[in-house]
């Protein structure tokens, strides 16, 4: 299948994008197998079919890379106490919050789990998405853990997109072991993430370390379970304050650095030596009414890459639109809308170690999105408008 007459952006894993103003690109076998100016196609790709697409925007299918849209029931009642002045934490302490997810994703069965999922995946699709990162966190035992991964993973059974799935565990106390969060570590989280492994459910390790959560030594237990088992290692880090969960994180040479509004320069440098991917969750700034920004300008200066992801929860991020998240990490964050391309493509993909997406080069995926847009800019410039005009998985044309 030949694509011609397109703009492509091929999105570099470096710096910002390549654009091909007048290009073409080939697809065999479910991978890209040439790009390039219109002028120069490879006279073999003439003779079989041939798309032209009008003068539209190709870029990779986008990517989100931090999502728990597995999950059970809603806070909508969460988000009205926190109107009236109730904050997140307040609310976690009163028994809501994460929690309350807790005892609805308990009490629904996997094919329950699985069918609320879908409708959010969806939307994501309809926007361009790929590849989402799907995380474990809710069940905090371990029978609702393994549910949850379960469910995650059959979202592929039923939808053309690819997950990875994140156990997390160490996402928050559950109100059985509200006095001995030590012993939850030791005894659910850590044998459940071993159960998990065994399974073939577990592709990344992630905690929560947070005053309302888990503290270094204990996320520190988790990681070396995961290192014991071989799996890489993620981290929600300085999202309400910092405790250090960012140095640990990149000591154990995680994937991602993900939430880190309170992390500071020396985090930037310990996340750059380590090639740890800072994944910016503008969703939960915006919903909480976060005022501490990231530290855009250190991970600029000390070359980490930044990803961007919807973070879609019932919680703290009740967003399952890529598309406003790039917006919103432009106007909230203040990144290029070049920034946020890269952040929900190459970065994205790097931040679940994916390798064979997220960018456009011979070789790679035919993981696509195809825009009626005449600058890359307008991605991230629109709000509540989306141009898709198709998504390419694997080299499958899907409707948009
Ligand atoms: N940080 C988050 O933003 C999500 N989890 C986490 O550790 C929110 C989870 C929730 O509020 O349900
Ligand atoms: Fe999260």
């Amino acid at each position: 299948m030949l694509l011609t007459n397109a703009q492509i952006v091929t999105v570099d894993d470096q710096d910002g994008y390549g654009l091909i103003a007048r290009g073409a690109l080939a697809i065999k076998d479910g991978l890209i197998d040439w790009v390039g100016v219109q002028d120069a196609i490879p006279t073999k790709y003439l003779d079989g079919p041939t798309r032209d697409l009008e003068g539209r925007l190709i870029t990779p299918a986008l990517i989100d890379c931090h999502t728990h849209v597995v999950h059970g029931g809603d806070r909508a009642v969460e988000f009205e106490m926190r109107l009236k002045g109730a904050s997140y934490e307040e609310v976690a302490r009163a028994g809501g919050g994460i929690v309350s997810t807790v005892t609805a994703t308990r009490a629904a069965t996997i094919e329950e789990l699985l069918e609320t999922a879908l409708p959010r995946v969806d939307a994501l699709l309809a926007e361009g998405v790929s590849v989402i990162e799907v995380k474990s966190g809710y069940g905090l035992n371990e029978e609702t853990e393994l549910n949850m991964l379960r469910a995650a993973r059959m979202i592929a059974d039923h939808r053309a997109v690819r997950i990875k799935t994140t156990f997390l565990g160490a996402h928050a106390v559950p109100t059985e072991y509200k006095d001995n969060p030590d012993r939850y570590i030791d005894d659910v989280c850590i044998p459940t993430l071993k159960k998990a492994h065994a399974e073939g459910l577990v592709d990344a390790v992630d905690g929560f370390c947070e005053g309302i959560a888990f503290n270094t030594y204990q996320i520190k237990r988790v990681f070396d379970a995961a290192r014991d088992l071989g799996l890489p290692v993620k981290l929600h880090a300085e999202q309400l304050s910092n405790i250090g969960g960012t140095k640990l994180a990149a000591h154990y040479g995680a994937h991602s650095v993900d939430h880190v509004e309170y992390a500071n320069e020396e985090d930037a440098i310990a996340m750059a030596k380590s090639g740890s991917v800072a994944v910016l969750l503008p969703g939960a700034f915006y919903t909480l009414h976060e005022t501490q920004l990231p530290p855009i300008d250190a991970f600029r200066k000390h070359g980490v890459p930044m990803a961007v992801a919807t973070d879609c929860n019932p919680g703290s991020s009740p967003l399952a639109s890529i598309l406003l998240t790039m917006n919103m990490s432009c106007t909230l964050f203040r990144l290029t809308p070049e920034e946020a391309l890269v952040g929900a493509t190459a970065h994205a993909a790097r931040a679940l170690g994916l390798s064979d997406t997220g960018r456009i080069k011979p070789g790679l995926r035919a993981d696509l999105a195809i825009w009626n847009a005449k600058h890359p800019a307008e991605l991230s410039y629109r709000i509540g408008f989306n141009t898709l005009f198709e998504r390419i998985f694997a080299g499958e044309s899907t409707a948009a």
